[in-house]
């Protein structure tokens, strides 16, 4: 049976208003383009016409413009999970045009399964190709494709021929079975290879095929920058001497390091240390420095969901897959991020914060309490379940107006149970084994901007009593001076014995 092709307008036109679509993509790596674009222009001659139009969008992750832009700003997006990072989007969300709730990555397909999510209408996958007999090969993510490919009820395939077909192979897709039949993950080290390289569907259930050909909307990243050398420096330097110390196993634990900036200088940092031996990455992401690393023989390893890498390092790695083949696989965000193989592999967490506070709560998603900046992602998979959990972050933010260090995080994401260790450009603090008074020292001291550190040292100095040195009275005396006055300095505490 020769599949149907269809041009984007025409998969688009299949959508209504009320659908759940499960969509490809894990951060723009993978992300389905050409049929959400189409479906924003349906929505807004929808919207002309008077009528109402939404969807419910769920993805991996973040996508591209495409995706998560081009529907938000067609006002398109009903409710979205489980991760975002869409200016347009967010600000859909934040204006409550959007419903939005957060949920760890690795439980989203179960989720799915389970049916906590509704019934979804379609799935839209980006591969690189596709057979009649119903086999789908993913491009540059997995991301939750596999599930969605077998749950929604109809799929819609993007043949993105700007990806090549030699790309079989680097996938790995396997879904657990569900409870309560549910076994171990065979999953013993980041190499181990236990799926299938393609999605096996009905093809009755392929509803259309769009051929396009167009690159992942994925960004270059910011050089290095002085704060960002040091963040990355003072990890590699604590990592380097657990390892010295027996803490770490001598051929060294795989890593998992978060996405974006600060992520890719701490990667550099990593392997640029002649201490720390060649590792393995059991990540969500690949990006840029985790090449550059393997090129130089740094990196041995790298599991993950998703290729996120700027154009040019893509192309590198297209024109070299032999040698990445042996080297990279694409898992589904189910297994890149399982609690149990976290667990099992020792994994060395390393994720950013938004702001922590002195005893070691994170928050890594909203800012002052109320605004969605992107959503948990995968650092809780990873950090409640590490051999060792790192947070790290700029001591300040937005020109040192803001602490990160900050008496009570205004939203928690991650407890001061699971937060190990917290590390700035001025130093580290490692927590474990400390109580919150001994933390809170250790963060202040070692971690805070010295501009804040006074103020800082001013709030649980004056508190005698408790476990906690905590106030509620003035907890978020920070933050609400930060939003009368655009900064957070000069706080003056409510409390007797203080000092400003
Ligand atoms: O704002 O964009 O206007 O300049 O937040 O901050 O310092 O550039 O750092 O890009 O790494 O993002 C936590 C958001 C950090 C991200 C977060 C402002 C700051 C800047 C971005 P501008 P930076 P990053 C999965 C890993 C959750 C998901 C996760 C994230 C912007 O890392 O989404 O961990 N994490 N996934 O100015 C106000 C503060 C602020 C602040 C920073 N306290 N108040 N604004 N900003 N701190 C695991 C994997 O395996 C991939």
């Amino acid at each position: 049976m020769a599949l149907k092709e269809l041009t984007a307008e025409e998969a688009a036109s299949l959508i209504s208003h009320g659908d759940t679509i499960g969509f490809s993509g894990f951060t723009p790596a993978g992300a389905a383009k050409e049929i959400p674009t189409a479906i924003a222009e349906k929505a807004k001659k929808e919207h002309e016409a008077g009528r109402p139009f939404k969807i419910g969008v769920v993805t991996g992750a973040s996508t591209g413009q495409s995706l998560d832009g081009e529907l938000a700003e067609a006002d398109a997006v009903s409710f979205r999970t489980p991760y975002q990072s869409n200016k347009s989007l967010r600000q859909s969300i934040n204006a409550g045009k959007t419903h939005f709730f957060d949920m760890h990555l690795s439980q989203l397909p179960q989720n799915v399964r389970y049916g906590f999510l509704g019934k979804f209408s379609y799935a839209i996958v980006e591969a690189c190709d596709v057979s009649e007999d119903g086999h789908i090969v993913l491009s540059t993510s997995v991301g939750a494709s596999p599930t969605f490919c077998q749950y929604a009820d109809k799929i819609l395939v993007e043949l993105n021929e700007f990806h090549p077909k030699a790309l079989r192979g680097f996938h790995d897709i396997y879904e657990p079975l569900d409870p309560p039949h549910r076994r171990e993950l065979p999953v013993y080290s980041c190499s181990d290879r236990v799926g299938t390289e393609t999605i096996k569907v009905a093809p009755s259930k392929i509803a259309g095929v769009v051929r396009t050909n167009r690159p992942d909307e994925v960004g270059g990243f910011k050089e290095v920058c002085p704060i960002t050398s040091k963040i990355g420096e003072n990890v590699s330097n604590f990592l380097a001497s657990e390892l010295r110390k027996g803490a770490i196993p001598k051929d060294f634990l795989p890593i998992q390091s978060g996405v974006g900036n600060i992520a890719n200088a701490i990667l550099g940092a990593l392997g640029q240390n002649p201490d720390i031996p060649a590792f393995e990455m059991y990540s969500e992401v690949i990006q840029d420095s985790v090449i550059s690393l393997m090129e130089e023989e740094r990196i041995r390893f790298g599991s993950a969901t998703s290729l996120t890498l700027s154009p040019e390092v893509l192309a590198r790695v297209y024109d070299n897959l032999d040698f990445f083949r042996s080297k990279v696989l694409l898992r589904p965000q189910e297994l890149s991020n399982h609690p149990e193989i976290v667990r099992r592999l020792g994994i060395i967490s390393i994720n950013t914060a938004i702001e922590t506070d002195i005893f070691g709560n994170v928050n890594s998603t909203h800012v002052m309490g109320n605004n969605l900046m992107n959503g948990i992602g995968g650092s809780g998979d990873f950090t409640r379940n590490a051999y060792l959990s790192v947070f790290t972050c700029p001591s300040v933010a937005k020109g040192s107006k803001i602490s990160t260090i900050v008496p009570l995080v205004s939203h928690m994401d991650h407890s001061e149970h699971s937060v190990q260790v917290v590390i700035t450009e001025q130093g580290v603090a490692d927590l474990r084994g400390k109580d919150p008074v001994e933390r809170a020292r250790l963060i202040v001291e070692n971690c805070a901007h010295p501009e804040y550190r006074d103020l800082l040292r001013g709030y649980f100095d004056s508190v005698k009593d408790g476990h906690t040195p905590q106030t509620l009275d003035c907890a978020f005396a920070m933050h609400q001076k930060f939003l009368k006055t655009g900064d957070m300095h000069g706080v003056e505490w409510a409390l007797p014995g203080s000092q400003a």
